[in-house]
């Protein structure tokens, strides 16, 4: 079904926007809340756009005070990015409804999408969206808290190999987990279905931790081959100091092989004592990273209150938590040392405070819509949005939100340009597919 603009909110954004034109205000942000209602809420409320747009950037999408006043950025348009001068008008369709609450997709190459449930399935959606039975082989997940079945990643040849790669929170007896990566063998099968064969456990985060909270996790091939694992540090006090702990696999982006081996150009793969797989570390919970068209690896990872980032991962730098970082901790009082910044620790691209929520991410590539070539796509749960970012000489120079009115737990570049987000209330996902255009 394709969903409306109503004719109520569309005379109401005219007399916005009339509003707009007639006192040079950007009233995009101001007017957002009243569109996140309903359908017509996935109309990107900064479709307005000020008079004079090129005199003065227009305001940042994010409005509320930060949860941490005392901070501030260590560089410009560190946080609080304005919005592009011209924002992009995007219409939501939902593909398909009623399933069970998803954590990932992916396109396999006829089109077709592959998404993981949470409760530790496997399905696969058509586009016009059916959803097939139960993929057979997934191995037992500990679907408790934030843990289940999480992300996926097709093998850059899985044309030919079929291979694909999926994380989850493996369980280990007495109620301790851990995240873990397998690689398993998909065959395809009539009726929109299909089974897992050769399931192996390439990957294995330790120590494990009886909780359940902070797995990460996403997977992201690099153009070498390799697969970056990013995982959580199990959230608890005292246990996600291993953050820093080179010994420890919490908190950590890994590098490994798809057969499980060690590239042996790993930073610490040498290193007496440290876990040879850990490409960079002092991460708290990424669930959200891309390899970018250029190569480079991008990452965001959940902040407390306050305090999400944007990285660019280097091999062997350590990213700071939980002793330096924006934000405050749930109950208000500072994290750590109560620092921004330290020496040997890297400054984050950009942050969020409030936080975003971040869940997946993907860059655009397509020609369905132009402005946003490039960007970076980030799934909100707290913004209930798309969240738009355009990097440029690795700075953030513009940020914008489409709004979904749900959580968004994925989003996904399709191979026809548009956009494919995943969205979820606390038992149920929908895939919500956005097209350019206000949809009039
Ligand atoms: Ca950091």
């Amino acid at each position: 079904m394709r969903l409306r603009f109503s004719r109520a909110l569309a005379t109401a954004l005219a007399k916005a926007t009339a509003l707009a034109k007639a006192t040079a205000l950007a009233p995009a942000t101001a007017f957002a809340p009243a569109a996140v209602v309903g359908p017509a809420a996935f109309i990107a409320a900064q479709a307005v756009t000020v008079a004079d747009a090129h005199a003065q950037s227009r305001p940042p999408v994010e409005t509320g005070p930060p949860n941490a006043p005392g901070q501030s950025p260590a560089f410009a348009a560190q946080t609080r990015a304005p919005q592009p001068d011209d924002a992009t008008a995007a219409t939501g369709e939902i593909v398909a409804r009623d399933l069970p609450r998803l954590w990932a997709l992916e396109f396999l190459p006829d089109r077709r999408m592959l998404v993981t449930a949470k409760d530790g399935a496997m399905h696969i959606v058509t586009q016009d969206g059916h959803v097939g039975p139960e993929i057979a082989g997934v191995p037992d997940v500990d679907p408790r808290g934030q843990g289940g079945l999480l992300d996926v990643a097709l093998d850059p040849n899985f044309a030919e190999n079929g291979l694909v790669y999926f994380s989850f929170s493996q369980p280990r007896g007495d109620g301790v987990n851990g995240t873990a990566v397998a690689r398993a063998r998909l065959e395809l099968r009539q009726g929109n279905t299909g089974s897992l064969s050769d399931v192996t456990v390439i990957f294995e985060q330790t120590p494990g931790y009886a909780g359940t909270r902070h797995y990460g996790s996403r997977l992201a091939f690099a153009q070498d081959g390799t697969l970056f694992v990013t995982v959580g540090e199990r959230s608890d006090q005292p246990i996600r100091d291993q953050a820093q702990d080179l010994a420890s696999g919490l908190g950590k982006v890994f590098r490994i092989n798809t057969d499980g081996s060690i590239p042996a150009d790993n930073p610490f793969a040498n290193t007496p004592g440290a876990q040879p797989a850990i490409w960079s570390y002092g991460h708290r919970n990424i669930q959200s990273a891309v390899v970018a068209q250029d190569g480079t690896l991008w990452t965001v990872e959940h902040g407390a209150r306050g305090g999400d980032e944007l990285n660019a991962p280097l091999p062997g730098r350590n990213y700071g938590w939980p002793v330096v970082t924006y934000g405050v901790s749930y109950g208000g009082q500072p994290i750590g040392r109560g620092v921004t910044a330290a020496e040997g620790t890297e400054q984050p691209v950009y942050y969020w405070d409030p936080v975003i929520a971040p869940s997946g991410m993907d860059q655009y590539r397509g020609d369905a819509f132009p402005a946003w070539q490039g960007h970076f796509l980030i799934g909100g749960l707290r913004t209930q949005a798309v969240v738009v970012v355009d990097v440029e000489d690795g700075r953030v120079v513009t940020e914008e939100w489409v709004p979904m009115a749900m959580r968004v737990r994925d989003v996904k570049v399709g191979p026809d340009g548009l956009v494919y987000a995943v969205t979820e209330t606390n038992t149920s996902s929908r895939i919500v597919k956005l097209t350019p255009g206000s949809g009039s």
